[in-house]
């Protein structure tokens, strides 16, 4: 088994068919019909797939009121005088969601006698961010080339593009970007939107709209403007023009996702307009065709290195109000970059008239690649679960989600982990990052333990041991590389360029906040950024009640404490023993996490096909070195500057620091381009 598969598994033998009827007659209905025909255990009862409009089904009374477009419902009901499985939504695409979850619960235990579903999206926008290349590379990319194979493009229908829409319908995701952020204006050009209206093709029965990133500039790149200035009549004629091109050619065309004035890509600010004034020129161009602007809030300037996490914030938060009403500002989780653990981003909760989506990273650029195993579900559910503080009991996902401000238009976000290789993430458990984003964003309100069961059980089966075995591994999988790579909330460690080994000694690059030294300022008597009142005070952008306990490091959470705080080594922690102490002992905790699942897995030899298991084992054995080099790495140069010695039985780092200072890895996959 390559892994191909995904979640995906089909149970249904070639003979024994459970009956599948369709009422009505549209590409997605017959997908939805041609899924449970598949998949469907043998003996399952009748099934009927229809819509809430289909004859007969609005005589039943069901509940399909408040479940929208895409909610569905499976019920046993009785119609036309026989007891059937009823698979229905108001709409197709809310059908093919319920014939997904049915199968989803059959693969997960559900008995087809007795089950009963009923669910709509709390997320509007599903979306996945690919960071692809038009040369078929992938920025951050750790599972091979790009799937879009642009220069075959439109002509030639590669089938893992229907077998990649198919994954992602059957976990709610209804829309992708298709390139990096960091844009190439060729992607606006005339034969790459045709590319891209094959791709919108092949997606449309199953739910997913095409978006694509713009850069800023094309008006001048392409149109041979002298500005890109948003204020510009000229400008915005030209957007116009470009947004009508490609409806005209995608008539479902979703939008454009910005990244503007971050890491030298232009936009508006480069005239001395604002954010506002860019989405808002935008948005006006897409919004005659039904379309949407996601911008991004992701900026940090060259000027202002006082502190980074301070930027977005102070950048965006007094635009509230001033955006379009098809705007929405895309949030990283954290205020700096995907880091193994940031505390939420200040601006959930800060910018009540404007509908924030949330991004994700799911490609795990700083969380050990495609290598190492790392469950996710932690990370997003973390975020989305925290309390802003601005209202009682609010939390991330209740701004995401809309229900805090009312807002209809909501999104999440994730960069993608998907490319070439057969397994599509490049490697089994990773496939699980893919899966929870798609399942968070269906309910921000899921636990990532209760993702995990279910992906698991679809994965490897319902084998009791083996649903247990994996989910325990991946339970503790995201923190144990928190420890390792550096504990209490430590950020950007990591080399230069490929990001994937330990570089937490790293001073000379050119501007101050590309350096990790900046980010952790360790010296001989402590460790940490001060964000609080006597620092940067970026303590003060979240709301009073977080901000006051954010403010000491008594009140701070010991896991986000060096985030927010600059302490001594000799600090006393909650379990009575020094920071130093207890960095060291959380570096070990993470390696000896590695190694147990390396135990754990073991015991699954014989119970997971030979391909899948051999290849996590190799992993396994990767991340055990790895994690054991950034530990290693990381003590060395800890020692280095604070002149502490170990604790006593604490094993010595293998070499030395300039040992760790002299690797190098110039072809680490993942590569800017
Ligand atoms: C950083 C990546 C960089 C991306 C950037 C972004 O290192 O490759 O372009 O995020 O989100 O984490 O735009």
């Amino acid at each position: 088994d390559d892994g191909y598969s995904l979640w995906l598994r089909t149970s249904a033998p070639a003979t024994g068919q459970a009956a599948v009827t369709r009422l009505g007659d549209s590409a997605t209905l017959r997908l939805a019909e041609s899924e449970l025909r598949r998949a469907l255990p043998a003996g399952t009862p009748p099934v009927v797939v229809a819509t809430a409009a289909a004859p007969g089904i609005a005589a039943l009374g069901l509940p399909f009121v408040g479940l929208g477009d895409e909610g569905y419902l499976v019920r046993r009901v009785t119609l036309a005088g026989r007891s059937v499985l009823l698979v229905a939504g108001n709409g197709d695409r809310g059908t093919l969601y319920g014939a997904f979850a049915l199968l989803r619960a059959l693969g997960t235990g559900d008995r087809a006698e007795t089950v009963a579903l009923r669910s709509a999206p709390k997320v509007k926008l599903r979306v996945l961010n690919h960071w692809d290349n038009l040369d078929g590379t992938v920025e951050r990319g750790y599972a091979g080339q790009s799937l879009w194979d642009w220069w075959t493009l439109p002509d030639f229908d590669d089938p893992r593009y229907t077998d990649y829409a198919r994954a992602n319908a059957s976990i709610g995701i209804n829309g992708t970007v298709l390139n990096n952020v960091n844009a190439k204006t060729d992607s606006l050009t005339a034969p790459y939107i045709a590319k891209a209206a094959k791709l919108a093709a092949v997606f449309r029965p199953w739910g997913i709209k095409v978006y694509l990133s713009a850069r800023f500039s094309a008006p001048i790149e392409l149109g041979g403007l002298k500005t890109a200035d948003p204020r510009d009549p000229a400008v915005a004629a030209w957007w116009r023009a470009k947004s009508d091109e490609i409806y005209r050619a995608i008539p479902d065309f979703g939008g454009f996702l910005v990244k503007a004035n971050s890491e030298g890509q232009p936009g508006p600010r480069d005239y001395g307009a604002s954010h506002a004034d860019g989405a808002n020129m935008l948005a006006a161009a897409v919004a005659p065709h039904g379309g949407i602007v996601m911008w991004r809030a992701f900026v940090y300037a060259e000027t202002d290195p006082t502190d980074r996490a301070k930027q977005a914030y102070s950048e965006f938060k007094p635009l509230d109000g001033r955006f379009a009403d098809n705007v929405l500002v895309q949030v990283k989780n954290g205020a700096i970059d995907f880091q193994p653990r940031e505390p939420f981003h200040p601006l959930f909760g800060a910018m009540p008239k404007t509908p924030l989506m949330i991004e994700f990273q799911i490609t795990k650029e700083y969380l050990g690649f495609a290598t190492h195993l790392a469950y996710l579900g932690p990370l997003f559910a973390e975020t989305l679960h925290a309390k802003t503080g601005r209202r009682r009991d609010e939390t991330v996902a209740d701004v995401v989600d809309g229900s805090a401000e009312g807002h209809k238009l909501t999104g999440m976000a994730g960069v993608a982990n998907i490319g070439r290789d057969r397994d599509w993430s490049g490697s089994t458990f990773n496939q699980a990052n893919w899966y929870a984003f798609g399942r968070l964003a269906w309910d921000p309100d899921l636990t990532s333990e209760g993702i995990a069961r279910e992906w698991a059980a679809q994965t490897f089966g319902t084998d009791p041991q083996v649903v247990a075995t994996t989910t325990a591994m991946m339970a503790g999988s995201r923190e144990a590389v928190v420890d390792y790579t550096g504990a209490f909330g430590l950020a950007h460690l990591m080399a230069t360029g490929h990001h994937y080994g330990p570089g937490p000694w790293v001073a000379d690059l050119a501007r101050p906040e590309w350096n990790p030294t900046y980010y952790h300022r360790a010296d001989p008597d402590g460790i940490g950024f001060e964000r609080g009142r006597g620092g940067s005070d970026a303590v003060d952008q979240y709301a009073p009640s977080v901000a006051r306990q954010l403010a000491r490091p008594e009140t701070t959470p010991e896991r986000e404490l060096l985030w927010f705080h600059h302490v001594r080594w000799d600090r006393r922690m909650a379990d009575g023993k020094t920071l130093w102490e207890d960095l060291v002992a959380h570096y070990d905790t993470g390696v000896g996490y590695v190694a147990g699942m390396q135990r754990q897995w073991d015991t699954l030899r014989d119970k997971i096909d030979a391909e899948r298991w051999q290849k996590t084992a190799t992993y396994l054995a990767i991340q055990q070195r790895e994690a054991r080099w950034w530990r290693d790495a990381s003590l060395a140069y800890w020692m280095s500057v604070n002149h502490r010695p170990l604790p006593a039985g604490v094993a010595a780092p293998e070499h030395d620091l300039a040992w760790y200072k002299a690797q190098s890895y110039p072809h680490a996959p993942g590569h800017t381009s």
